[in-house]
């Protein structure tokens, strides 16, 4: 008995002795999970979780970073350029703008660079968050781009949260695209479909119809030719988790169009962010510092007054109570505006997600054409479109700052808006000047209040008859003379109030080379050119001289102002868009 009872006390006193380290182990344990629950409980993500305590991180605890890191040798693996020599041999670029034999040498499920900022692997993100239907609207894709952009999302989404992947084919002639695709999709078990338009719709439109397929809570947009990275999806649903009407954007890297080598768009610590200049013309700015302050760490997502158009995520039925895109919007281009000007104006937000990366594949040229819709319109279509979302989201002044710089809008008819203005009325929307001052502030740095054009026009000089022309050349460049083609675009010349020649949104100077095309001075609206009606010619202020054409060569350059000499005189025509 006596021997019973010691050894029993033994035991007990041993068991005690070790079961108080491994209580206080467990308590300890659970006490820092529930830190961690504590530390995004009711908040975006407000802190990061030490580096010590990475370790407690699992998925269940609502961290996603994927356990096994997989390495594999094939072309192309780990992000990397495609053997370029084979390459350059193909001419698949003119159709696709982008090389489909690199592409189809590539595995569908290769490994990519993770260009996160490291910060990100310690985020602690919800359990319980939205499904996702994934929607992919395409045109005449190369095959194997369209499937590794499935892939990719079938490979780096966790599947709890990917309900679907929606390829809503906007009426391709591709013979692969057809029975092909449809065959290869079925491996998927119903995990992918596939919808067709009638016709050609464009993708605006295309888009608009796959959310109102899409059966998932919310939709996130990815062009055809993406390949998203280590855990992109979670990061981009739980600012929506938290705030329906948030829609939120991935940091998109770059995928070259000729190697398919993925690139990160950006240095670690850098953000950007999207604006535009007064064309429309899409921008990225460096954060503000008021944005950058706003948040404790630069992995946290930020306010954004617009997006690139192409990859988003968005709460499906906030989508179409927005009235998704503007029906009237056609084929392609401001679309990203029109979403972006309603959702800020009319109670949301945008931001920007520093841990969620999705590559893009850049194309040279845009491949293919507009198809009949962009027949029935007259006029350029991208500008008709850019006059809509102005008409219907911008005031009186800033639509001014608009149609200073792209004069000749003024004359293109785009249909009725009195939709889009009703929609506005009855969400209760803010003005465009509350956006520039609360969301937008930084446009103006880069691109201050427009002066007004003093002349505008096609710029004809009087003793050949022949057009200034901007050559569709990048800047630094020389300006042409060319024949008078009547369409504006290269030819149509701005001269403002403060003295700058403009052609787009480039601007006109003269060294010793030249009458040269260049890059305006961001934040400067001002320039050295004056028009003098009288002698009719283009001088410039502080050099003294004036724009001549050369008698045989028809270049251009500065020379001693000579108000008799017709190859220094200059005329401006109006030019409405045909
Ligand atoms: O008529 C069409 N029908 C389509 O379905 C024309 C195109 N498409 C498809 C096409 O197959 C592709 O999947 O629509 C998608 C976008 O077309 P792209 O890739 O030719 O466009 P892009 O990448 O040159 O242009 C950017 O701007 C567009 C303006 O309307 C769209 O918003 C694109 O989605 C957008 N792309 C991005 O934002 C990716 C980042 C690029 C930048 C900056
Ligand atoms: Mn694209």
């Amino acid at each position: 008995m006596k021997v019973y009872a010691r050894k029993g006390r033994l035991i007990r006193i041993v068991l005690i002795l070790c079961i108080i380290p491994l209580l206080y182990l467990l308590i300890n344990y659970s006490e820092s999970r529930k830190n961690l629950h504590k530390i995004y409980n009711g908040r975006l993500a407000s802190k990061l979780i030490k580096e010590e305590d990475v370790h407690l991180l699992s998925e269940g605890l609502g961290n996603y970073e994927p356990k096994n890191d997989e390495h594999f040798n094939g072309p192309g693996e780990g992000g990397l350029a495609f053997n370029t020599e084979a390459v350059n041999s193909d001419d698949s670029e003119i159709e696709y703008g982008m090389n489909m034999f690199a592409s189809d040498q590539i595995s569908l499920n290769r490994t990519i660079k993770d260009t996160r900022p490291k910060e990100c692997k310690r985020w602690m993100y919800p359990q319980n968050l939205p499904t996702v239907s994934v929607i992919i609207v395409f045109h005449n894709e190369g095959f194997s781009v369209l499937m590794r952009t499935v892939h990719s999302v079938l490979n780096r989404s966790p599947p709890q949260f990917l309900k679907e992947i929606l390829l809503v084919d906007d009426y391709s002639d591709k013979t692969d695209l057809k029975e092909k695709l449809d065959k290869y999709v079925e491996r998927f078990d119903g995990r992918v479909r596939v919808i067709r338009n009638e016709e050609r719709e464009g993708l605006i439109r295309t888009r608009s119809r796959g959310a109102q397929e899409a059966t998932a809570e919310v939709i996130v947009f990815l062009d055809a030719h993406c390949e998203v990275n280590k855990n992109w999806l979670v990061p981009l649903l739980t600012p929506i988790a938290f705030d329906e009407k948030t829609m939120t954007v991935p940091i998109i890297d770059g995928i070259d169009h000729k190697t398919f080598e993925y690139r990160p768009v950006y240095g670690e610590g850098h953000n950007f962010r999207g604006i535009f200049e007064w064309g429309l013309l899409y921008k990225e700015n460096e954060l503000p510092k008021r944005e950058e302050k706003r948040r404790a760490h630069s992995s946290e997502p930020y306010y954004s007054p617009t997006h690139a158009g192409g990859l988003f995520a968005i709460n499906r039925k906030y989508f179409l109570e927005l009235g998704a895109y503007d029906a009237g919007l056609l084929v392609w281009g401001g679309e990203n505006f029109e979403l972006s000007f309603k959702i800020w104006q009319c109670g949301g937000k945008i931001m920007w997600v520093p841990c969620s990366r999705v590559g893009h594949v850049y194309r040279g040229f845009m491949p293919y054409n507009f198809g009949k819709l962009a027949e029935k319109k007259k006029g350029p279509l991208i500008t008709i479109n850019y006059k809509r979302v102005v008409e219907v989201w911008m005031d009186d002044q800033h639509k001014e700052y608009f149609y200073t710089r792209e004069p000749s809008a003024r004359y293109l008819e785009m249909g009725d808006i009195s939709d889009q203005l009703a929609l506005k009325e009855r969400l209760g929307c803010k003005s465009f000047s509350w956006f520039m001052e609360n969301v937008a502030y930084d446009v103006y740095d880069k691109y201050p209040q427009l002066p007004e054009n003093i002349f505008w026009g096609e710029l004809i000089n009087s003793a050949n008859m022949k057009c200034f022309d901007a050559m569709g050349r990048q800047p630094p460049s020389l300006v042409g003379l060319q024949h008078c083609h009547g369409y504006g675009n290269n030819q149509l010349v701005r001269l403002n109030a403060a003295g700058q020649l403009g052609i787009g949104e480039r601007c006109v100077d003269a060294d010793s080379t030249g009458i040269k095309l260049v890059y305006c001075r961001l934040g400067t609206v001002d320039g050295p050119w004056v028009y003098k009606t009288e002698s009719k010619s283009i001088f410039h202020r502080t050099q003294n001289k004036c724009i001549a054409v050369h008698p045989v060569s028809s270049s251009l350059s500065l020379m001693p102002c000579d108000p008799n000499n017709s190859f220094q005189q200059w005329m401006f025509k109006i030019v409405k868009p045909r």
